[in-house]
């Protein structure tokens, strides 16, 4: 069986192979100068990782005054000891412990943009937490597959899903589904919504009054939302971060898809720009494909260092 870090070594290949192929090019036979850390800062900027990590880097390389002799290997190590000092702040264990005062369930919303990944996210967290009493809410009612999708995720780990008929109010339908899950006595809610893009106030404000509608079942709910991001889309996921967080208050992050995409230097930008807690990382559709992220495991693999 695949163990965690060969399956991150392998979705995070089309990324690192861009980096460290131009690491490669620039570094093989040319010094260290400041004509080659333009040239590097340049890479890291086109390879997703944002203006402002890749200055924090290239200012930390000029620092550091590095062997004007320095190899490609050599700069791939220091690159990750960088990377991982940017991406260290946004580890976080799973946030999903219920409130020991309190009967009620740790509920947690699971927003983003379509097809970032939210239903398939909760299949595969059900799956790795079914010791804990979980239930699903099919809060995504405008797409009847939407509800079907979560359904057979629920089957799979013999999980309850609280589904109502298509089409029918979502904020409607969480104030029922906590309710119910109160009186199951479940340990954690996933909620389960609609994909809408961060520029489209109306979904926006759907997604507040959902919010607004379950404090009245339970005032400190949702104890998490959670933005679902889809890797492959790069920079534009640093504005969805930005958004949906002003919206409505985002306070962890899960990345999917990191094994489609050359793009997987967005986690560096957005540990540099905007960070949050990143619970989960992606790293294919299989229920096994998703674990906890880790900087210095994601940096090592990002630049090829075994
Ligand atoms: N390769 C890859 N595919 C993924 C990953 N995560 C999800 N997918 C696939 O991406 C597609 C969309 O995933 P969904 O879970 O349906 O996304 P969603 O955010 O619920 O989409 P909407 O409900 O339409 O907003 C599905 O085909 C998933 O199997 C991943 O980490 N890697
Ligand atoms: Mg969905």
């Amino acid at each position: 069986m695949t163990s965690w870090l060969q399956k991150l070594g392998l979705g995070l290949k089309k990324s690192s192979s861009a980096l460290t192929g131009g690491i490669n090019d620039i570094f093989t036979k040319r010094k260290l100068d400041v004509a080659t850390l333009g040239e590097l800062e340049e890479l890291l900027i086109c390879s997703d990782l944002g203006v402002k990590a890749s200055e924090m880097i290239i200012s930390r390389f000029s620092e550091k005054r590095l062997d004007k002799n320095i190899g490609d290997a050599e700069i791939r190590r220091e690159l990750a000891t960088e990377i991982t000092a940017i991406l260290k702040p946004c580890e976080a264990p799973a946030p999903f412990s219920p409130s020991p005062q309190t009967s009620s369930p740790c509920v947690c919303l699971f927003v983003g943009v379509n097809g970032a990944g939210k239903t398939t996210t909760i299949g595969k967290l059900a799956a790795k937490f079914k010791n804990r009493r979980i239930s699903l809410i099919a809060g995504d009612t405008f797409r009847a597959a939407a509800v079907e999708q979560l359904a057979v995720w629920g089957e799979r780990n013999n999980l309850r899903v609280f589904k109502g008929t298509p089409g029918c109010d979502a904020a409607a339908l969480c104030y029922d589904g906590l309710q119910e899950a109160i009186r199951q006595k479940d340990e954690i809610v996933f909620i389960d919504t609609a994909g809408r893009l961060q520029n489209k106030t109306g979904l926006m404000d759907e997604l507040r009054k959902i919010i607004k509608v379950m404090q009245k079942v339970i005032p400190a709910a949702p104890h998490h939302i959670l933005l679902c991001l889809d890797a492959t889309t790069g920079s534009n996921a640093l504005d969805q971060v930005k958004t949906f967080k002003s919206m409505v208050n985002v306070n962890g992050l899960i990345v999917n898809k990191l094994d489609g995409t050359a793009k997987g230097g967005i986690l560096v930008a957005i540990a540099a720009e905007n960070p949050l807690p990143i619970y989960f990382i992606g790293v294919g559709e299989g229920i096994d494909d998703l674990d906890t992220f880790n900087a210095a495991d994601y940096a090592a693999n990002l630049l090829e260092i075994s």
